[in-house]
Parts: C-alpha cells; sequence; structure tokens
C-alpha cells in the first residue's frame, strides 16, 4: 500500500471516529492545517522532477481534497446531532405554572406592617413621623429627660454604652425613642403633634424581651393640652388598631422621670383557649405608659412650662404586634426563618390603610 494511501486510511478513521466537532478540527488541523501530514506531502511536490510530480500532485491533491471533504461531511453531521442533543435536552415545558413574581412571593415582616398601621391611624389624627439616631448622647436619652445624674431610673434601662472618651462623655445606643421627641422640642415651635417609630436598645434577652426592640412613641404640646385629650387619642387608637368598635381602658397611676403624672394603661380583653379578644370580656391587659410632659422636661427642651403643656405616651411595637398578630415569641421575629415570614408576614402590595382596613 503506498504512503499516500495508508495516510487517506488514517485520516478517514479519525474523522470517522471523532465524537464532536472539537474533536474534527483537531483531526483537521493535523492533517490539513499549515504543518498538517497532508500540508507535508505537499510541500514534497516542489523537490521533485516534474515526471513525478506529474503522478504524485494528482495523488496528493487528490487526498487532500477526499480528506477535505470528509471532514466537511463529517461536520454537518456532528454539528446536526450537537443540535438535536441540546433541543431534546433543553426543552421547555409550556403547561408548567408560571413562577410567581417576588411581589407575590416576598413578604412584610409584622414589624413593618404594624409600624405602617399605627403611622396610617395617627396620620389621619394630624400626626407627623419624627425619625432621630439609634446613637444617641446620656444628654438626650436621660438628663433632659429628667433622669438626674446617678438617679435609680437610669439603671432601669440596662444600657447599651459606647467606650468612654477622653472628655468623660460617652454614647449610648439610645433605651427609647424619647430623645427624639427631645430633638422635636428643641428645633420646632409648637404646636407639635409626632409619633416616632423606631428601634431601642436594652440589655435584656428573654421570651418577651430582645436586646433590640421597638417602640413608638408620641408627644403633643400646645397651650391648653390636658389629660382628656391624650385620653381620647389613645381610644381611638386602641378602637383603630384593634379593629373593634368599642374598647374599654384602665388608667392607673405610675411613675416615669419624664412624666407627671405619669399612667399605665390597661385595656378590656377576653382571653379564650390562648386567644385574645379585645373589646369584650373582663380581662385587662397592660399595652401602654403615658402621662402629662414634666415640667422639667419643658424646661430642659426650652419651653415654658407656665405657656406650654404637653403629654405623651410609649408601648412596644413589638408586643402590640405580638398581641394583635397571635404570636408567642418576640424572639422569632429577629431570626429571620422564612417559614415563620410566610406564616406571620403579609403580602407587599396590601397596604394597611383607614380606608381599605388595616390589616385584611
Ligand atoms: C418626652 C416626654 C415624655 C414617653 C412615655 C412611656 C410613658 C412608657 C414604655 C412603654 C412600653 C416604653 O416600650 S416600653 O417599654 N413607655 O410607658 N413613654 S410616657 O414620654 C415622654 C417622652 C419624651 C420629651
Amino acid at each position: 500500500m503506498s504512503d499516500i494511501t495508508q495516510l487517506e486510511n488514517e485520516l478517514l478513521a479519525a474523522i470517522a471516529s471523532a465524537k464532536d466537532e472539537a474533536g474534527l478540527e483537531a483531526v483537521r488541523v493535523a492533517a490539513l492545517g499549515k504543518s498538517g501530514s497532508v500540508s507535508a506531502l505537499l510541500k514534497t511536490l516542489g523537490a521533485m522532477t516534474p515526471d513525478e510530480r506529474k503522478v504524485q500532485g494528482p495523488a496528493i491533491n487528490g487526498l487532500k481534497e477526499r480528506v477535505g471533504a470528509a471532514i466537511a461531511t463529517a461536520k454537518d453531521a456532528l454539528g446536526s446531532s450537537a443540535l438535536d442533543a441540546r433541543l431534546n435536552s433543553e426543552t421547555v415545558d409550556v403547561t408548567l405554572p408560571v413562577r410567581e413574581a417576588p411581589t407575590e412571593t416576598g413578604r412584610v415582616h409584622p414589624i413593618s406592617q404594624v409600624t405602617d398601621e399605627l403611622t396610617a391611624i395617627f396620620a389621619d389624627m394630624g400626626f407627623a413621623v419624627a425619625e432621630g439616631p439609634d446613637i444617641e448622647t446620656d444628654d438626650y436619652n436621660f438628663t433632659k429627660l429628667n433622669f438626674p445624674e446617678g438617679h435609680p431610673a437610669r439603671e432601669m434601662h440596662d444600657t447599651f454604652y459606647f467606650p468612654q472618651k477622653p472628655d468623660g462623655s460617652r454614647l449610648l445606643l439610645r433605651t427609647h425613642t424619647s430623645p427624639v421627641q427631645v430633638r422635636t422640642m428643641l428645633t420646632q415651635t409648637p404646636p407639635i403633634r409626632v409619633i416616632i417609630p423606631g428601634r431601642t436598645y436594652r440589655s435584656d434577652s428573654d421570651q418577651t424581651h430582645t436586646p433590640m426592640f421597638h417602640q413608638v412613641e408620641g408627644l403633643v404640646i400646645d397651650k391648653g393640652s390636658h389629660l382628656g385629650h391624650l385620653k381620647w387619642i389613645l381610644e381611638e387608637f386602641c378602637k383603630a388598631f384593634f379593629e373593634v368598635d368599642q374598647v374599654k381602658m384602665r388608667f392607673r397611676p405610675s411613675f416615669f422621670p419624664f412624666t407627671e403624672p405619669s399612667l399605665e394603661v390597661d385595656i378590656q380583653c377576653r382571653r379564650d383557649k390562648g386567644e385574645i379578644r379585645f373589646g369584650e370580656g373582663e380581662d385587662w391587659l397592660e399595652i401602654l405608659g403615658c402621662g402629662m410632659v414634666h415640667p422639667n422636661v419643658l424646661k430642659n427642651c426650652g419651653l415654658d412650662p407656665a405657656e406650654y403643656r404637653g403629654f405623651a405616651w410609649g408601648m412596644g411595637i413589638d408586643r402590640i404586634a405580638m398581641l394583635k398578630y397571635g404570636m408567642n415569641d418576640l424572639r422569632a421575629f429577629f431570626e429571620a426563618d422564612v417559614r415563620w415570614l410566610a406564616h406571620y408576614g403579609f403580602r407587599p402590595l396590601d397596604f394597611p390603610t383607614l380606608a381599605g382596613g388595616l390589616s385584611s
């Protein structure tokens, strides 16, 4: 067998056994590429006598053409079988249900929902929302609010302090949202009507306490403000928030350094097989604290107690969310468990509005 015939047989076998287009391309380069075996044979023509060339020329060129044609045929076959394989593996089942959009599957956390609910209720009564920093000075968190230096009420707050600065002062994580009322009074002229929902921090952790929790506080400052206004606002809030027509409330004397008199407020409820219903029953449940702003606080915030009076209240957003929506462990609020959120969360486009129903 001549060398040419042997090379042709080898190349045709290699073409036939190429598994894919990359393998076939390797065979093409090895045969017809610049340094390929067929190209090497073609180069030998130059050194031949004219008689030899007459015989070898057509033989080698014939080899080149047949190998080229075999590669082209194999390429077509491999290309269409690769396409068949892709079409078979990438089929789309058009009968499958359409994947739900994030607006359908995402959920709003109950704390965000309840914050939106109470903002809608107080906005309807003419309140603005005020905000302030989570990191506060001792002055705004305690001193201006009538907590004297060394007063035991400071200890009750289990404060997270930052390291002491060279001048002896130290910043802290606010233990309540009250410093925002201080900032509001220092920068605005009455009448003032604000609510302050926000994060607060105390070093405490059990089933009903977490180191970070949420409060909403409210403040009204005006010339003739009195406890009657406060009671009406709180009653209207409780009816709207718990979505009941009537609610009985009980005001008990208490003590807070920043209010005088100070009161704790219970609402009427019925406890029924682990469930709580509001607006009926003979039980009482504590839901908030309130009072008339202490004259010292008004003075500390640049207001004359002879001219202005104020009242304020505060409640835990997490606590009222748990009461309204029936969760029993506060810690689950902050564990970011999507199964919990899928159960207790709210649909993102169901904004709470008074007209449309808060929680429906
Ligand atoms: C200023 C003046 C008065 C805010 C008030 C309460 C009563 C109160 C607690 C409820 C549950 C905090 O989340 S909680 O632990 N708050 O009982 N808060 S009066 O009074 C203020 C605030 C600011 C300048």
